[in-house]
């Protein structure tokens, strides 16, 4: 019996022995997880904007990612039971730090020698902080000087709530349409101008084809139908990463090979998407290219071709931006507008910036209207932007 159960415990601990020799021979095919996380973390920092607008050439052809790695980056679990005003007040949180917060300790601190002026003086600079711009912030300080008495500069609530006010004014004066409604492109389309074909344009790293993605996404939930073209035929990875998408969205995705003429393929994305009676088209575009002039021309040639085959499409050309890089997205803003007809703008990465003053000063200066906004990188984190919703979020404890 002993001699028995000897023998039992030397054959198991030689078949554990095996196990592990075999292992250390052969390894498990899959990365083990901290690999894909560095992975992750190095194409983050590959994407991140290095300059205001394109990027050499020579230095951003990528290889594209094993097609599982996209997948787990990607096609995160969408049912989450956080509601969206979570979402954002979460992403908008260290821009509230930066204006509130702000706030709240100069008041704290303020004695009763501080005037109006150095009150004034000090909103000034904690909007100018968190990115609203001079001309945005003068524009804001002036209206809350307008609105307060001299006793209000000692009732700090009654502060914040004008400052609410008016960056809710600001906001929300880009979303009314010429006819005063309310404008919610995407979502309540005109039947007789379907398919719905949207440009996504902006600079490398913005989020252009994640947001494309989620678009796709969103509408498939809606039950519209979905066309999307690959039109950043710059990169493989590219295309790669835009057909996680359009898979998780049964939506057709028009293709040509790398490097092909970008152009043909907005053109072939519409003409699919009007043969196949779709709801919406979206054509995603590269970011980056030799040259800024070059960028420029093939978006104009995409806006030209597109138009030859539907002379009222596009219907929308959405700019995606990128909150992070603050000012510099307001001047991508300008630039793209001389080169296409941007119909509305698609704020990216509001989560962990204290630069979501932006959102004030592009809405202020351009009279562009925001349309989405993004706080991560999976679907439920783009929402439609709401004026309302953003002010409450910013000011909410
Ligand atoms: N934190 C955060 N990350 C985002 C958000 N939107 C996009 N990203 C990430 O930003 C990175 C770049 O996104 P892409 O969609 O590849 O950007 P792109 O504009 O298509 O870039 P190019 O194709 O190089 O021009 C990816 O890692 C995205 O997951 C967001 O709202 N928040
Ligand atoms: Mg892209």
């Amino acid at each position: 019996m002993i001699a028995a159960s000897v023998v039992t415990a030397v054959l198991v601990v030689l078949f554990i022995t095996n196990l592990i020799i075999n292992r250390k021979k052969n390894p498990p095919k899959s990365l083990p997880k901290d690999s894909i996380r560095e992975n992750l973390i190095e194409l983050t920092e590959r994407k991140k904007l290095e300059t205001p607008v394109v990027q050499k050439s020579q230095d951003v052809k990528q290889d594209a990612l094993p097609l599982e790695q996209l997948q787990e980056k990607l096609l995160k679990p969408i049912v989450d039971e956080k509601k969206w005003f979570d979402r954002l007040k979460g992403g908008l949180r260290r821009t509230h730090s930066q204006i509130v917060n702000g706030l709240d300790e100069f008041f704290t601190a303020k004695s009763d020698k501080v005037t109006r002026d150095e009150t004034l003086e000090h909103l000034f600079e904690l909007l100018v902080q968190a990115d609203v711009g001079v001309k945005t912030s003068d524009l804001l300080v002036e209206k809350v000087k307008n609105r307060l008495t001299k006793e209000d500069y000692s009732n700090s609530a009654k502060f914040k709530n004008i400052l609410r006010e008016e960056i809710f004014n600001i906001l929300s004066s880009t979303k009314v349409n010429s006819k005063g409604e309310i404008e919610k492109p995407l979502l309540s389309l005109s039947e007789n101008k379907l398919p719905h074909i949207v440009l996504m344009v902006g600079v490398n790293g913005v989020g252009k084809t994640t947001t494309t993605g989620k678009l796709a996404y969103k509408a498939h939930l809606r039950g519209q139908k979905v066309v999307i073209g690959a039109a950043d035929t710059f990169r493989a990875a590219a295309i790669e990463q835009l057909s996680v998408w359009a898979e998780r969205s049964k939506a057709q995705m028009i293709r040509l090979k790398e490097g092909a003429d970008p152009a043909s393929v907005a053109f072939e994305t519409v003409k699919k998407a009007t043969e196949a009676n779709a709801d919406i088209c979206l054509i995603d575009t590269a970011g980056r290219l030799q040259n800024r002039q070059d960028l420029m021309q093939e978006l104009a040639k995409i806006g030209r071709v597109v138009a030859k085959e539907n002379p009222d499409a596009p219907h929308e050309v959405l700019l995606v931006l990128d909150a992070t890089t603050g000012q510099n997205a307001l001047q991508q803003a300008k630039i793209f507008r001389d080169v296409v007809n941007i119909t509305g703008l698609i704020l990216t990465k509001l989560d962990g910036t204290a630069k979501g003053g932006i959102a004030i000063a592009i809405a202020s200066e351009m009279g562009l209207p925001i349309r989405y906004v993004g706080v991560g990188e999976s679907v439920e984190d783009l929402e439609l932007f709401e004026a309302h919703e953003f002010v409450n979020a910013l000011f909410s404890e």
